[in-house]
């Protein structure tokens, strides 16, 4: 019962979430399948995994079926006689050649993907991640390098409506409709820089850059944390990247310049002290 109850709750969550059309650029409880994609290379991510699925489900389907057939139709009781067939040639190179194939369709997609996502030779502008035991630095080189610090909010100081755990101090703010390099490095030791809705994931090396690229469809907030287990407060450094229209983030820019002039926003040792509380 326990467990009928729990699939009942899932089911309402499941539809009040399709209902609202809450398929929210952040982790949801019960989620199934992505966030919904804000950027190209997220939709072809979910386009591939969508034949993927297909594809696997055909296959288990079938593996599923000769399963069954064998278990029924030769159970010992049917079949008192099995035959002593050991090699069949025919079957052996069509189990080995079918495989093959269904490798090489999904091979072709999966390379293309990964170049489409490795680079864009056409950006318009470059933004530089940092990452640092325990939070992001990002800095903008065609903006007069604005750089800054990007915290998580403190348990303590969420205001309302503001997600646990997944809030910023500082949000790194991107113009809408513009191809972005993105740029990733580490300060210390490995972190990754993961935003499910913006297919990005990337390792943050210390001494070595990694690169790709994002062009937000929609303005909106994304939300991401850090994928690679970097120390204590690894938990405790999300991403909130904003996506406004290029108006706005002229204006951003503007306001940045000023805000940020003084380089840290505040010592580190204090933000890691409220960090633990
Ligand atoms: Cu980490």
């Amino acid at each position: 019962m326990m467990l009928r109850g729990k699939w009942i709750a899932a089911a309402a969550a499941f539809g009040a979430m399709a209902a609202s059309g809450a398929w929210a650029t952040e982790p949801a409880p019960w989620a199934f399948g992505f966030q919904t994609a804000a950027t190209p290379v997220k939709a072809a991510m979910s386009s591939f995994h969508g034949m993927l699925l297909v594809v696997i489900t055909l296959i288990t389907i079938f593996v599923l079926g000769l399963l069954a057939w064998v278990v029924i139709r030769f159970r010992a009781d049917r079949n008192p006689n099995p035959s002593k067939t050991t090699h069949n040639t025919l079957i052996e190179v069509v189990w080995t050649v079918v495989p093959v194939l269904i490798l090489v369709i999904i091979a072709i997609p999966s390379f293309r993907l990964l170049y489409f996502l490795d680079r864009n030779p056409d950006a318009e502008m470059t933004i530089k991640v940092v990452g640092h035991q325990w939070y992001w630095q990002y800095e903008y080189p065609d903006q007069d390098g604005i750089k800054f610090d990007s915290y998580m909010i403190p348990v303590a100081d969420l205001k309302p409506g503001q997600k646990r755990l997944l809030e910023v101090d500082n949000r790194l703010v991107l113009p809408v409709g513009t191809t972005i390099r993105v740029l990733v490095t580490g300060n210390d030791v490995m972190h990754s820089w993961f935003v499910p809705s913006l297919g990005v994931q990337n390792y943050a090396f210390p001494g070595r850059t990694n690169e790709t690229w994002i062009k937000l469809e929609r303005e909106g907030v994304y939300y991401g944390q850090c994928n690679q287990i970097c120390g204590v407060n690894h938990g405790f450094m999300p991403i909130a990247v904003e996506g406004v229209s290029k108006e706005a983030f002229q204006r951003w820019v503007g306001e940045a310049k000023k805000k940020f002039a003084g380089g840290e926003t505040a010592p580190e040792p204090v933000r890691l002290a409220r960090i633990a509380d």
